[in-house]
């Protein structure tokens, strides 16, 4: 088991004993374990490879939480886990993914409702049961009402840092067999959707037959739901299906095409491949002629074969989804410089031990220069996100000069000294501006009031905006995936704003935000606005996550030049001056 799922477990103990009426102190201890677990730099299973008494070092992990740790590295189980959530009604702790329900408000609803599951609940909703509840009313059951259908549409997709993770997993696993001569990730993941279904793995193999029986052998499998020589199907235990296709060498570009998708990409192409007497599917791109009832294969064994034979450029992944790419990759007009991953100099949006970070600025600046960065920001909450431990003025100004002072001994990073301010529910921003003025950079960004109507939301963002320090609008939309809808608000207005205020947008690369996301993107970048792609690092590790926000802003066909943190220090710092 790895440390995130290690740390799964304990949240989720923490949260059942939590809604039984446990101790508090023994469900805190499971918190902060999940938070150390998780923290640490190395995996839990080969610290207890090397020295199983290591695992002690551990801060916040006792004798009893260690036991814990080594059965789940060894059996890849935990029985007091398994025991405890039989406790519980079948679907009961799905209820925790619901937004603005915690386990207190669980434990009402279970005790004084007998609600077990989200369609219990969705009918208390509707009959007007919860105002029966002391604190809840009619309000509550509207807005819960509203998290059940946002739950129900996002169930049984996986975000694609989790996707990411099973797939590289497996596809590590199949690499170590030898037999294969190919292997590529197909389907959503390949374009870099936000959430992903399941994972589609295309290869090649010497054997179909061994390379199968292998596939179906994965040690995470849960069940196989299918095994053929040209497919098959695996639930991992994570609850994910993942689908292998073999198929051969002379197919693989158009079946790698083909199981790419995205379905409505498949469709425009073959309506091209139609009017130019082609036939093309996932064995290749075939020339027909009806008269003497012949079909001859041209292409197929390369991606870039199968689509130069239809008169396109080759498209990237991310762009495959339907929304003017065919029309683009014929007419020779697909983005240019399409932004990659190495094209990144920097990170402009991260947190420190000063708030609610792991890790010290050293240690954060230290892991930004590792990545060859030519800059980094450090930028801490401030004082209203008070559950983040934010600073008041004179704090920051005395996080500034540490920031300083630590930037003087690191070489080769220019650090910034830089604030996430809080945008208050009128508009103001959490802090004056005689400290801004002080700061590399400024990033302003909503915590709180997601629900306000849409103008009053819009006018309060409008109104941060135009506060002359500000340089980054952090997570717009502030949605969470899986947990919390978009606010309500006039984007174009925002955009526009942006515009003309020479404020970036950010592209916030955490998993369960990826916010903006690349609709909002490709319609912000119509208006001429600039980005920033940002982590929002709450510890070293998470630097690495910058990649979900680079594949976002592929899908909406951004540029280099349209993303900030590609420059040069000096464009950088040019950039970033207003007025
Ligand atoms: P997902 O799994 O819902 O996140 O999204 P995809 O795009 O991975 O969809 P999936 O797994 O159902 O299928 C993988 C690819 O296979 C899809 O992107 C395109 C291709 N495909 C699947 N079904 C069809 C179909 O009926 N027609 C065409 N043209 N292509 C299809
Ligand atoms: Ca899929």
């Amino acid at each position: 088991m790895n440390n995130k799922e290690v740390a799964t477990v304990f949240l989720r103990i923490a949260d059942a004993l939590e809604i039984k009426g446990e101790n508090v102190f023994k469900i805190r201890a499971y918190r902060r374990a999940a938070q150390n677990v998780a923290d640490l730099s190395r995996q839990v299973e080969d610290i207890y490879k090397e020295n199983p008494s290591k695992l002690n070092d551990i801060p916040g992990i006792g004798k009893d939480l260690k036991e814990k740790i080594v059965e789940m590295i060894q059996v890849s189980r935990l029985k007091y886990y398994d025991d405890l959530m039989k406790e519980f009604p079948e679907g009961f702790l799905e209820l925790l993914n619901i937004s603005g329900l915690g386990p207190k408000k669980l434990k009402k609803l279970k005790d004084e409702l007998a609600i077990n599951n989200v369609d219990d609940l969705e009918k208390a909703c509707k009959k007007g049961e919860l105002s029966r509840i002391e604190g809840m009313g009619e309000k509550t059951g509207q807005k819960l009402l509203s998290a059940i259908q946002y739950f129900r549409e996002k169930q049984g997709r996986f975000l694609l840092p989790e996707a990411e993770d099973f797939a590289d997993r497996i596809v590590e696993y199949l690499k170590k067999s030898g037999n294969f001569k190919k292997i590529e990730i197909a389907g959503s993941l390949r374009r870099g959707r936000e959430t992903i279904k399941d994972v589609d793995i295309l290869a090649v193999a010497k054997s179909a037959e061994k390379a199968m029986d292998y596939f179906v052998s994965f040690p995470s499998v849960k069940n196989v739901i299918a095994k053929g020589p040209t497919k098959s199907s695996i639930v991992i235990k994570e609850g994910a299906q993942i689908d292998l296709r073999i198929v051969d060498e002379a197919s693989f570009g158009a079946a790698l095409v083909y199981f790419t998708g995205s379905k409505a990409h498949n469709i425009k192409i073959r309506k091209i491949a139609k009017e130019k007497n082609y036939k093309v599917n996932e064995y290749g791109v075939f020339a027909v002629n009806y008269l003497k009832n012949k079909e001859t294969k041209v292409a197929g064994k390369t991606e870039d074969g199968v689509y130069r034979k239809l008169g396109m450029e080759w498209c990237a992944p991310e762009l495959r989804e339907d929304q003017g790419e065919v029309e683009a990759a014929l007419g020779g007009a697909l983005p240019r410089n399409l932004i990659q991953l190495k094209d990144i100099k920097g990170d402009l949006h991260s947190h420190t031990t000063e708030t609610d970070g792991s890790r010290t600025i050293k240690e954060m600046v230290l892991a930004a220069k590792r990545k060859g960065y030519r800059y980094f920001a450090v930028t801490d909450h401030s004082k209203n996100v008070r559950i983040a431990n934010g600073m008041d003025e004179k704090r920051l100004l005395k996080h500034i000069e540490n920031i300083k002072k630590t930037a003087r001994t690191i070489k080769g990073v220019k650090v910034l000294t830089g604030v996430e301010v809080d945008i208050l529910e009128d508009g103001k921003l959490d802090i004056e501006d005689y400290v801004l003025k002080e700061l590399d950079i400024v990033i302003a960004a909503v915590h709180s009031k997601f629900g306000l109507d849409k103008e009053k939301q819009t006018n309060r963002i409008l109104r941060a905006m135009d506060n002359k320090y500000v340089n980054i609008l952090a997570h717009p939309s502030g949605r969470l995936i899986t947990t919390r809808k978009p606010i309500q608000a006039d984007f174009d207005k925002i955009f526009l704003r942006a515009v003309e205020n020479n404020i970036c947008l950010e592209i916030n690369t955490h998993g369960e935000r990826i916010d903006l996301n690349d609709l909002h993107c490709r319609r912000a970048k119509e208006f001429g606005a600039k980005f920033a792609i940002n982590t929002d690092a709450h510890d070293a590790f998470e630097l690495d996550e910058i990649k979900y926000g680079v594949v976002t802003a592929r899908r909406a066909w951004l540029e280099k030049k349209d993303v900030i943190n590609t420059y040069a220090v000096d464009k950088l710092t040019r950039t970033l001056k207003r007025g």
